[in-house]
């Protein structure tokens, strides 16, 4: 089936590319209208940068650049996800309107996290994680990728489901870029069917990531428009290829392209779209 398209709304000084342009809350609003308007089905509103090296926000810090975006594009109509790793920040975001929390960490950076949740009745997104931005290559060691993301994602699902959120309304994301190099992100794209077969719906974040750089050559690492464009013809690719691979969801940047790969993609095969309410036995 063709993949949900969740645009990206950075509401942050330093994210992997949109380098804080969109920082002021007006212009992430309208920013997240736009994506809208180009056809995300949902938004996925982030106020910490989780790149590499990156260092961690405080909880008020991030909830000031989040909490009334998420409430305008909320009432606004958009189904809005929030990416946090904080506890504090899921709960104040579903109450403002989301309803999705995007955890990075897969419940383990905030230890509160999964129990915040399962009584808001919000979906959880449970991405493959080994360890804090500042450091996580240092934890890219594996013998079978696959099939040790799998196994660690399926252990937050049932993290998940002791705390009282039961797995209909889980989401896995292998974690692409996240604790992983070059070639191991490629590995686990490959295995992505491994990952569905857990059960829950499955969401992929390709978008202007290392992977696609690394492979398209040397001048599309330069943040300029020719580059840009090319990480996002590249992310549109992926976007179609996860979605032939079992994908519920695609997390990106530019929302245009991949909604136009996928509409060609679309008409190739024929057949029927997920839903944003679509939930997995
Ligand atoms: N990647 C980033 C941030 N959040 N969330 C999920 N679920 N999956 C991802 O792959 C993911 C994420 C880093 O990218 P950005 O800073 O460009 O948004």
């Amino acid at each position: 089936m063709t993949p949900l398209v969740m645009g990206i709304v950075n509401v942050t000084p330093d994210s992997f590319s949109d380098g804080g342009r969109f920082l002021d809350t007006d212009r992430a609003i309208a920013r997240g209208l736009e994506l809208v308007a180009q056809g995300a089905d949902l938004l996925d509103v982030g106020g910490e940068s989780t790149r590499p090296g990156a260092q961690r926000v405080a909880p008020e810090v991030e909830q000031g650049r989040v909490i009334p975006v998420i409430r305008a594009l909320a009432q606004a109509g958009a189904a809005v996800s929030v990416d946090t790793m904080n506890a504090s920040t899921a709960v104040a975001a579903v109450e403002a309107g989301a309803r999705i929390v995007n955890d990075v960490s897969g419940g383990l950076a905030d230890p509160a996290m999964l129990a915040a949740i399962a009584p808001t009745g919000a979906d959880v997104v449970l991405q493959h994680w080994r360890g804090a931005s500042s450091d996580m290559y240092a934890r890219a060691d594996y013998d079978d990728i696959v099939r040790e993301v799998a196994d660690e994602l399926a252990r937050r699902i049932e993290a998940a489901s002791a705390a009282g959120i039961p797995s209909e309304r889980v989401i896995t994301d292998p974690g692409i870029g996240f604790g992983k190099r070059g070639e191991q992100n490629w590995q686990v794209l490959r295995g992505l069917d491994r990952i569905a077969a857990l059960g829950p719906r499955v969401l992929v974040g390709t978008s202007r990531k290392r992977l696609l750089v690394e492979t398209l050559g040397p001048d599309s690492d330069e943040v300029d428009t020719t580059s840009e464009r090319r990480r996002d013809l590249a992310t549109a690719v992926t976007s179609v290829l996860a979605g032939q691979a079992g994908a519920w969801g695609v997390r990106v940047h530019d929302v245009a392209a991949t909604r136009d790969a996928l509409r060609i993609a679309d008409a190739w095969r024929g057949d029927g779209r997920w839903t944003v309410s679509t939930r997995s036995a």
